[in-house]
């Protein structure tokens, strides 16, 4: 028999990877998802009638436990969240209570139905925050610099704390930045990539962005959903950072995006001090050697290569939704 994986978050942009490739190895998958008002399952789509959705909250102990109950998973993928960090500042007690306590409850809940049950958890590179070393790896110590980041370490910390205590497979992946055409809009990547395409096709001509010093390490996500699922495949549950190595900033993200649209950034880009937040994270570089090593995971899409995929992506939704649009008059 097949072994059956549940997805938490199958409805954002790794859920949508993570079970692509748990189909491809051949999974049963179960995601959960949340109640909506209206279907939120655009990036899942293509998958619907190969995956069984079942309904539940982080917020709901017992909606946990049945999900659990139904899929009979053998593995779990944590990857839901409130995961936009400048959000984590409006709404710091929600998000800790989905992002930090929604894990506790989660490992609740397979202690209660199956503790063989082997459990991911995405931890986040926000968690260094204002990390003191650079390139960061498993032993950098965090210092988060939002509500986000705190809530994450938290349920980092509660990760590894019930597998100390009872000797779960439980264990996180602390994954700096992937994107990817289905990455949210608010995130900075695919507001850059959306705002060319659209300043592009003429439909907007300003786009305001917050700090442009900021430095990330940007993938892929394609390339770490393999390395989450590789985690549970291990003899022993343990803690891998998944990176490139290569960092860029905010604006040279905005200068390759908007030449491979061909335009020059400097007269679109304005700075806006509102989307400047109380604390930002300066500069994050990951050194994913233990990965490589242990798992032989390696990211396979440089920077380039991903912004222009994620230029080209929003060109093509773009003239679609222009088309659409002209159709329905
Ligand atoms: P997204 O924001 O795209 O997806 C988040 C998912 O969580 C959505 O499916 C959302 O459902 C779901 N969700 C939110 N709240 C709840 C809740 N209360 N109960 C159940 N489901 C909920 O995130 P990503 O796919 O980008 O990231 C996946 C995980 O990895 C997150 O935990 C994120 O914090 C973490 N991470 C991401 C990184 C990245 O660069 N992408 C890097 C490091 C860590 P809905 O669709 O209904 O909103
Ligand atoms: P991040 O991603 O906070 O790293 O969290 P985001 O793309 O939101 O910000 C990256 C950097 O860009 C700067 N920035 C802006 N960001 C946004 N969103 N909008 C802007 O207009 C803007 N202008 C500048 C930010 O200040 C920041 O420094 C992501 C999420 O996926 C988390 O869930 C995940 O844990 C981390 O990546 C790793």
């Amino acid at each position: 028999m097949s072994k059956s994986a549940l997805i938490t978050g199958v409805t954002g942009q790794d859920g949508s990877y993570l079970a692509e490739w748990l189909l491809g190895q051949g999974y049963r998958v179960y995601g959960l998802v949340r109640r909506s008002s209206s279907p939120n399952v655009d990036r899942i789509r293509h998958l619907l009638d190969k995956i069984t959705l079942i309904p539940g909250d982080l917020l709901d102990d017992n909606s946990l436990v049945k999900a659990l109950e139904q899929s009979a998973a053998d593995e779990v993928y944590n990857l839901a969240a409130q995961s936009f960090v400048a959000t984590s500042w409006n709404q710091p007690i929600f998000t800790a209570e989905v992002t930090g306590v929604g894990v506790a409850r989660l490992l609740e809940a397979i202690r209660k139905v199956n503790p063989k049950i082997r459990m991911f958890q995405a931890s986040s590179s926000e968690q260094y925050g204002a990390a003191r070393t650079t390139p960061q790896n498993e032993e950098t110590p965090f210092h988060p610099r939002s509500p986000y980041a705190v809530a994450k370490a938290y349920a980092h910390y509660i990760t590894i704390n019930y597998r100390e205590s009872y000797g779960l497979f439980a264990c996180c992946g602390i994954s700096f930045n992937h994107e990817s055409p289905r990455r949210g809009l608010e995130f900075v990547t695919r507001k850059i990539t959306h705002a060319a395409a659209r300043i592009k096709l003429g439909l907007q001509s300003e786009l305001k962005l917050g700090n442009l010093r900021a430095v990330r390490d940007w993938g892929f996500a394609g390339d770490y959903v393999r390395g989450m699922w590789s985690m549970l495949q291990q003899p022993q549950a343990e803690e891998f950072v998944f990176a490139t190595g290569e960092c860029h900033s905010v604006e040279e993200l905005v200068a390759t995006a908007f030449e491979h649209a061909g335009l020059d950034w400097k007269q679109h880009v304005v700075t806006e001090a509102s989307l400047l937040r109380p604390a930002d994270v300066e500069h994050l570089r990951g050194d994913a050697t233990k990965a490589r090593e242990k798992l032989g995971w390696r990211p396979a899409t440089p920077f380039q290569q991903l912004v222009h995929k994620m230029v080209d992506a929003d060109l093509q939704q773009v003239r679609a939704e222009m088309l659409a649009g002209a159709a329905r008059g």
